[in-house]
């Protein structure tokens, strides 16, 4: 049984050792990066049991993301590496204030040997929550075969269908990502979404417009982020919003919205009132920026509690 199961790619990230521009640094640190997987190791590290269904190269990289996500809790048994393409990389710059920048090498990404017919629906079934987002068929429409075939199963077992639209405009158009999501939106229960990412994919960021604007799609759960302001959420038409936690300081916003996205999940499962959850996904994000690496930062439970206030910091 797993509360959570993803479908997407991981790269590896280069970053310059030394916050300087991609264009002149020469060192460069090693780290691993993608949405998904992100998730995926956000809700290990809160406690939940995740899994990941993924392809990578059968190469040196691809064996240290499959080791990477291992070790840290994420079930890999979905995860093959293939002959056919190496495993993707990215560049990312992040500059003294906090401005990240990042450049992707991912057009034949291993994932585009991930057919529909390898989705096991024994796999899907056993989870609570099916993750999905926007960045897998922005690599490649044919990705949406893929998505759609673990939607159907997921929605046959009544598993909830999660998505971050995640859009990434160095990937492809707004109006690429508007028409693919849109279609999406109708099979989705859980929406967690930038108010930025809500305008390009439906034309409103205000959340009392978007939540009237996607009535007509019947999501139960809907969560707009909104970086430094917090969150808003509506959950079965009930609104409610959340403040930011401040950062003790922002060095590197890259893995927040998927931190947050963790702890929204861990509050559907536990059933917690809806301000506590966007509470809980709220502090994930304000832990997660202040840490450098887009998964480095995601914390345990504790780490959460502490960051609210709940439980005191110890420091030796
Ligand atoms: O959400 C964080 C991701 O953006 C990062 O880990 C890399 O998947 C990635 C992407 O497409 O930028």
């Amino acid at each position: 049984m797993y509360d959570v199961v993803t479908i997407g790619e991981s790269m590896i990230t280069f970053s310059p050792c030394n916050k300087e521009p991609l264009q002149f640094a020469s060192t460069f640190g090693k780290k691993v990066g993608g949405a998904e997987l992100n998730v995926a190791i956000g809700c290990a590290r809160l406690g939940l049991k995740s899994g990941w269904i993924s392809r990578l190269g059968n190469d040196d990289f691809g064996r240290y993301i499959l080791n990477f996500a291992r070790g840290e809790g994420v079930d890999v048994s979905q995860v093959e590496l293939v002959d056919e393409y190496p495993t993707s990389l990215n560049f990312k710059e992040v500059l003294p204030d906090g401005t990240t920048k990042t450049i992707y090498y991912r057009h034949k990404s291993p994932v585009l040997t991930l057919e529909p017919e390898h989705i096991d629906e024994n796999y899907i079934k056993q989870a609570k929550i099916l993750h999905l987002t926007g960045i897998y068929p922005a690599i490649d429409r044919r990705n949406i075969a893929v998505m759609e075939k673990a939607i159907d199963i997921a929605r046959k077992y009544n598993v909830k269908v999660s998505l971050d639209p995640n859009i990434r405009l160095r990937m492809w158009s707004e109006e690429e990502a508007r028409e693919v999501l849109q279609q999406l939106l109708p099979k989705v229960d859980i929406l967690l979404a930038g108010d930025a990412e809500m305008e390009i994919i439906i034309g409103e960021k205000e959340p009392a417009k978007i939540f009237a604007a996607l009535e007509k799609y019947d999501i139960s759960f809907i969560a707009v982020k909104q970086g430094e302001k917090g969150s808003v959420g509506c959950q079965h038409g009930i609104i409610a919003e959340a403040p930011a936690i401040p950062a003790k300081k922002v060095v590197d916003t890259v893995g927040a919205g998927d931190g947050y996205n963790a702890g929204i999940m861990y509050g559907l499962l536990h059933d917690w009132p809806l301000e506590r959850t966007l509470t809980f996904g709220n502090a994930i994000g304000s832990i997660v920026v202040s840490v450098y690496g887009d998964n480095e930062g995601l914390p345990t439970y504790e780490q959460v509690l502490e960051t609210m206030g709940e439980k005191e910091f110890i420091e030796r």
